[in-house]
C-alpha cells in the first residue's frame, strides 16, 4: 500500500457550554484539523487534531505548514506498521508533536483497515468495555458547578473533573471543590484541575482547606516540582497532565511521587504510536490512566477509545467523550455516551469516516 494523496480539512468546532479554565485559558470555538490519506489501494486513513488555544505548545494553523513540510515523506510510503514511517517523520522534522498525532493516527486507521481489524484489536485487544468517562466541569460559579455535577450523575457520571482557578482566588476554589464533593455520591471521583494556573502557595492554601474530603488534584502549578510540594504538603491524591507528555517527564512524575493518576493525551504525546508506549510505562509504574486527548471530535474520541478499550480495567482512570461538549460531530453513527460509559464499535480501524458535507473543501492537499 502506498499513500497517493494528502487533504487537510479545517473544522470549527463550538462548545455546547463556554468551556472556562484558569489563567484565561477558555474553549468556545476552536479549529480541529482533520486528516485525510489517500492511498493506492482505495483505502482512507482519517486523522484529527483540536488543539486548545494557550493550553499546549501547538496550534490549528502549524499543522497545514507542518504537513507541507512532511509531505514529501509521507507521499509514495507504506503507511502500514506505522511506526517504520513515524520514524522517518520524526528524522524529517523534529517537534511538532500535535500535527504529527493527526498524521500517526491516519496511519493506524489505515494499518487496522489493512487487517480488516478493529483498532483496539493491534493496540492489546478487548480488555475493557464499557469505558467510564469522566465529565468535565467548566469554572463558574460554584453552585452551578454543582448543578452541573448533579445533571451529569443522573446521566450515570460517577467522575467528575472540576476546572479551578478561573477567576484567581482560592476560596472560591475551596468552595467549588466542596460544592460539588457535597453534591455527589460519596462513592464518586471528583478533582480540580487547575491547567498549570496556581501558584504553589494557592494551591497548597486550597489543598490543605479541603484535605479531609475525598479529593484528588490535578496540575496545580507549571512543574512537576511544584505539584509535588503541593501533595506533599495537603496529602491528597495527585493527577499530572500538561506536565507529563513523554516518557521522562512520565518517569520524572513517578520519581516525584506525584502521579497517582495521569492524563494520556494523543496530541501531547505526538500520537497513538508514543501513547501506546505510554500506556505500556503506566501499566509498569502503576499510574491510572486517563486516555483522552485536549480536544476534538469524533477521529481524536474513537482512537483514544480504542487505546484504552486495549488496556486492562485495573489501570484505567476514565477517557472522555469530548465529541459530546462540540458540533457539530463529523460522523453521526460516531459512539456516544450511555449512562456514563461508551464503547467503540468493531468497524475496521478507529470505525469513524467523517461526512465530506461536514468538512467543507480542504485547505490544502497534496499530491
Ligand atoms: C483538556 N481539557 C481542557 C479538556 C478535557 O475535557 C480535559 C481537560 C484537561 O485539561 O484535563
Ligand atoms: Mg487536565
Amino acid at each position: 500500500m502506498k499513500i497517493t494523496a494528502i487533504s487537510l480539512y479545517r473544522v470549527p468546532l463550538t462548545s455546547h457550554e463556554t468551556y472556562y479554565m484558569s489563567d484565561g485559558k477558555t474553549c468556545d470555538t476552536v479549529d480541529s484539523m482533520v486528516l485525510r490519506l489517500i492511498t493506492d489501494t482505495g483505502i482512507e486513513g482519517w486523522g484529527e487534531v483540536c488543539p486548545i488555544p494557550h493550553y499546549l505548545p501547538a496550534y490549528a494553523g502549524g499543522v497545514a505548514s507542518a504537513i507541507q513540510e512532511l509531505s514529501t515523506v509521507l507521499l509514495g510510503a507504506d503507511p502500514v506498521g506505522p511506526e517504520a514511517l513515524m520514524h522517518r517523520v520524526d528524522a524529517h522534522l523534529i517537534g511538532h508533536d500535535y500535527a504529527k498525532s493527526a498524521i500517526d493516527t491516519a496511519l493506524w486507521d489505515l494499518t487496522a483497515k489493512a487487517a480488516d481489524l478493529p483498532l483496539y484489536r493491534l493496540l492489546g485487544g478487548l480488555q475493557t468495555h464499557d469505558l467510564p468517562l469522566y465529565h468535565s466541569i467548566t469554572c463558574v460559579d460554584p453552585s452551578d458547578m454543582a448543578d452541573m455535577a448533579k445533571t451529569a450523575e443522573a446521566s450515570g457520571i460517577k467522575q467528575f473533573q472540576v476546572k479551578l482557578g478561573a477567576d484567581a482566588n482560592w476560596r472560591r476554589d475551596v468552595e467549588r471543590l466542596v460544592a460539588v464533593r457535597e453534591s455527589v455520591a460519596i462513592s464518586a471521583l471528583v478533582y480540580g484541575d487547575w491547567n498549570c494556573g496556581a501558584s504553589q502557595l494557592d494551591a497548597t492554601r486550597v489543598g490543605n482547606a479541603v484535605a479531609n474530603l475525598d479529593i484528588m488534584l490535578e496540575q496545580p502549578c507549571q512543574t512537576i516540582e511544584s505539584c509535588a510540594n503541593v501533595k506533599n504538603s495537603c496529602g491528597l491524591a495527585m493527577k499530572m497532565d500538561e506536565c507529563a507528555y513523554d516518557t521522562a517527564s512520565l518517569l520524572k512524575a513517578h520519581q516525584y511521587g506525584c502521579m497517582d493518576a495521569v492524563a494520556l493525551k494523543l496530541s501531547k504525546f505526538g500520537g497513538l504510536s508514543r501513547m501506546r508506549r505510554a500506556r505500556d510505562l503506566c501499566l509498569h509504574l502503576g499510574a491510572k490512566m486517563c486516555i483522552e486527548d485536549t480536544w476534538g471530535s469524533d477521529i481524536t474520541t474513537a482512537t483514544a477509545m480504542h487505546l484504552a478499550t486495549a488496556t486492562p480495567r485495573s489501570h484505567i482512570l476514565n477517557t472522555c467523550d469530548l465529541s459530546g461538549y462540540v458540533a457539530p460531530r463529523l460522523d453521526a453513527n460516531a459512539p456516544v455516551r450511555h449512562n456514563g460509559k461508551i464503547n467503540v464499535n468493531d468497524l475496521p480501524g478507529h470505525g469513524v469516516t467523517p461526512e465530506l458535507a461536514v468538512l467543507g473543501e480542504p485547505v490544502q492537499q497534496w499530491h
